[in-house]
């Protein structure tokens, strides 16, 4: 029993050797240590053995089995090595591939050029004022020098809700006399941006609601000349230092006198195009010199203090910006769109 065992031992040490494979590897192991090996097989039956006989089988058999266990367990683990060496080498992992792109989402494009109309005004002293888009008859049309059945409201064709005196705003402008109620007699300077709703049809280049950012500035001393010098800043800041600026007159029944700001179109560099219409000019802002009966709305003596007010298409200014044809494209969620921004 004794030299049998010494054979066996001999024998699977030497098959194990020249085993390439798990396979092989796995029923070598369960013929000679597994449950039904034939090492486990002379463990069991040492009962049946002459007393004299059994402690030194025993201790062999007992000796053998741990020596085969170990080295089966090393030549298991030298075949997984070679295995995973295959694998590295036939290229199946390229470790220098980048990794997958985590999809991100990005700034939408208007939120884009409101960022730098903010930081543009930011640096000439205009503050955010934020200003409701539920809004009342009374300060989007009366307070602003427009009473009721004045034929300048036709101007705004509006939303109204269904609580009397209740509308969508049609424009930023009633903003000012919040923020004039809340700050006078103090000099104000704010920018008010945000959504506006005009019950419009819909076309390449009008919405039914839109950005709109308005300016504010009331103080002593405040003249055209402040308005044009701001107005045209801060053209060139949107625009490039080169573009030239133009004021034309015009008409808002809250401001006096009033004006257009026109910047020589970006497309064409004022030769004359398709978007400027041939003129060579776009509008970017209406504006003008805040009315006596405006300010004294908003709590301002109008003998003592002056101001001035713009309000510009934020939509139409990123329009231009990047030469968006058609308006509509901002709000139609198409990533196609968006995805260039
Ligand atoms: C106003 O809304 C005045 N409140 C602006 C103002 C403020 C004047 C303060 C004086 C003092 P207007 O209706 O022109 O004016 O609109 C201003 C800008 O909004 C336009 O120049 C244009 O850029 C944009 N806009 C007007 N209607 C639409 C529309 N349907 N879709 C997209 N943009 C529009």
């Amino acid at each position: 029993m004794l030299e049998r065992l010494r054979e066996i031992e001999a024998e699977t040490l030497k098959q194990l050797e020249s085993i390439e494979d798990r396979g092989a590897l796995h029923r070598l192991e369960s013929a000679t240590i597994g449950k039904k090996g034939e090492i486990t097989g002379i463990l069991r039956s040492i009962g049946q053995l002459p007393p004299e006989e059994r402690p030194a089988v025993g201790q062999l058999a007992n000796e053998v089995k741990r020596r085969l266990e170990a080295a089966f367990a090393e030549r298991e683990e030298y075949l997984r090595q070679q295995e995973l060496a295959r694998s590295l080498e036939s290229g199946a992992i390229d470790v220098t591939l980048p990794g997958r792109p985590v999809p991100t989402g990005r700034l939408h494009p208007i939120t884009r050029t409101l960022r730098e109309i903010y930081a543009i005004w930011a640096e000439m002293g205009f503050q955010i004022y934020r200003s409701r888009e539920v809004e009342e008859d009374e300060v989007n049309f009366t307070l602003l020098n427009m009473p009721p059945h004045h034929p300048a409201r036709d101007m705004w064709d509006t939303f109204y809700t269904t609580t009397e005196g209740v509308l969508l705003r049609t424009h930023t402008s009633p903003g000012q006399i919040h923020v004039m109620r809340e700050y006078a007699p103090e000099p104000i300077r704010v920018i008010l941006p945000g959504m506006v709703y005009r019950y419009e049809q819909i076309t390449a280049r009008s919405e039914i609601q839109f950005n709109q950012v308005e300016g504010l500035a009331v103080g002593h001393s405040i003249h055209m000349s402040d308005l044009k010098g701001t107005m045209a800043a801060f053209a060139r800041r949107l625009y490039g230092a080169d573009r030239r600026v133009r004021f034309r007159c015009s008409h808002f029944p809250f401001t006096e006198p009033s004006m257009e700001v026109d910047v020589e179109c970006i497309l064409c560099d004022g030769e004359g195009c398709n978007v400027c219409k041939h003129t060579g000019w776009l509008e970017i802002a209406g504006a003008g010199m805040v009315h006596p009966v405006v300010l004294k709305n908003g709590g301002y003596d109008p003998a003592v203090y002056s101001g001035f007010a713009f309000g510009m298409g934020v939509e139409r200014i990123t329009m231009l910006r990047h030469g968006i044809e058609d308006i509509r494209y901002f709000w139609g969620n198409d990533l196609r769109f968006l995805e260039q921004f």
